[in-house]
């Protein structure tokens, strides 16, 4: 375990930041490229360790896949070339690679075993391997197969029209990959739309996508031909800065070449709404993806109310959200968002234990938290990541206003999504 040091009462954060690839897109293109036809390039790929432990897994299935400085070649096999791997398939601490997979697996005739580390151990995998298994493909693991590590053996699948009890990308996404391997065609259906990624590489790849209100359909036996990826940078790494640029006094940042794809922009509805000043130029589109650069500058911020349907389009924004909240003049309330409880850690505990030891006045919901704004200063201490990435940064940028040596635990969980994270603090620090 790591314990860092932290800044404390930064005088400003000012200049531009290059945000590294999104996570989901890609953990995608791995995905994508690998079941592709053809040689596929990833540029701007995410270096962080939650794609790379989806790379291993498709390495230990028999894809050649290449790394240099930033792109990725994938030497794609189609769906049928996957092989059966000798190792155990390792996800580390991404709950994108296990779903994900397990979709691919359940249409692939051969026996796979999945494990990851403790954080993975304690989340629910039933909300995939329950349609999976509805879909033909024979899982089992500890809990029945609610929990790693888990055995899969696929092969022959048959469409579903699955009605999920939860908006999430991960459930939609695993079962359209294994829709693509089945007879027929397989739809899914959630209560709110969340993030949209998968239908947009699919497209990207030459797969046809059929999109109706909340319904997502894709039909079976599609052949998917190899693409260069442009991956855009991550709005959710994005978002520590759009925060820290709000709410560190005398600030100014700009973020290049940000990840606009609107099931991903509640944190910019939430900023304007709140009253912070956020522009965005030179918007284009890339891979069916929308891109732009984002700049922020020190704002005047009111709480409000974030519930319903915004809720998946900014799920992991939510940990900085809330030090946003404790800025703000008045009461922000977070409802709808019991799925915070099963991240990484349980968000809404950790959210609320961390910023409460550095003074924020802050309670925790069965379905999120009520953050009273501007109700004293923050006050340095020793705190947790408990090993979730998003903790630990939201708790770095928390650092930049406290008054009093800060030092943050398990330090080191950050690179799972933003390796260069502090690098990027340092650089805006000056
Ligand atoms: O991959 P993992 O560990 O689930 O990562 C997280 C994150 O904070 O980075 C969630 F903890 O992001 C998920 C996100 O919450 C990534 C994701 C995707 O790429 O499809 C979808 C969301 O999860 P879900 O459960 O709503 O589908």
């Amino acid at each position: 375990m790591k314990k860092k040091q932290l800044f404390t009462m930064v005088n400003g954060l000012t200049g531009t930041i290059d945000i590294p690839g999104d996570k989901s897109i890609s953990h995608r293109a791995i995905m994508f490229g690998s079941i592709a036809n053809g040689n596929t390039t990833i540029t701007n790929f995410l270096e962080g360790e939650d794609c790379l432990s989806t790379i291993d897994c498709f390495r230990k299935m028999g894809v050649e896949i290449k790394r240099n400085e930033d792109t990725v070649e994938i030497f794609g096999t189609g769906l049928s070339g996957l092989k059966e791997p000798v190792e155990i398939l390792n996800v580390g601490n991404s709950g994108t690679t296990t779903r994900l997979l397990l979709g691919i697996l359940a249409g692939t005739p051969f026996h796979s075993c999945l494990i990851g580390d403790e954080s993975i151990a304690k989340r629910p995998m039933n909300r995939v391997t329950n349609p999976l298994r509805q879909m033909g493909a024979s899982i089992d693991g500890r809990e029945q197969g609610n929990f790693t590590p888990l055995s899969i053996r696929g092969g022959k699948t048959k469409a579903i029209a699955y009605k999920s009890p939860v908006a999430s990308a991960q459930v939609k996404s695993a079962i359209l990959l294994a829709g693509l391997q089945s007879e027929g065609t397989t739809s899914v259906t959630e209560p709110h739309k969340s993030r949209d990624h998968t239908e947009r590489m699919l497209r990207a790849f030459g797969g046809e996508v059929v999109e109706a209100g909340l319904t997502v359909s894709v039909t079976g036996k599609q052949e998917l031909h190899a693409v260069n990826i442009i991956v855009p940078g991550d709005i959710s790494s994005a978002a520590f800065f759009l925060v820290a640029g709000a709410i560190i006094p005398n600030s100014r940042i700009t973020l290049k070449k940000v990840g606009l794809n609107p099931t991903r922009t509640g944190i910019i509805d939430v900023l304007r709404n709140m009253g912070a000043n956020v522009s965005i130029s030179n918007e284009t589109i890339e891979n069916f993806e929308p891109v732009g650069d984002l700049t922020i500058s020190t704002s005047a911020l009111t709480g409000i109310e974030i519930s319903g349907d915004i809720i998946p389009r900014l799920i992991d924004e939510i940990p900085i959200i809330a030090l946003l909240a404790t800025q703000a003049n008045g009461k922000t309330v977070i409802k709808d968002a019991g799925e915070l409880k099963v991240k990484e850690t349980n968000r809404i505990d950790t959210v609320v234990s961390e910023l409460s030891k550095l003074g924020a006045s802050i309670e925790s919901t069965d379905d999120g938290m009520i953050i009273y704004g501007q109700s004293g200063k923050l006050t340095g201490k020793t705190v947790n990541s408990y090993g979730d990435h998003r903790i630990g940064m939201m708790l770095a940028i928390a650092a930049c206003l406290t008054e009093g040596p800060m030092a943050l635990e398990n330090s080191e969980a950050i690179a799972v999504s933003y390796p260069s994270f502090f690098e990027h603090l340092e650089s805006l620090i000056g």
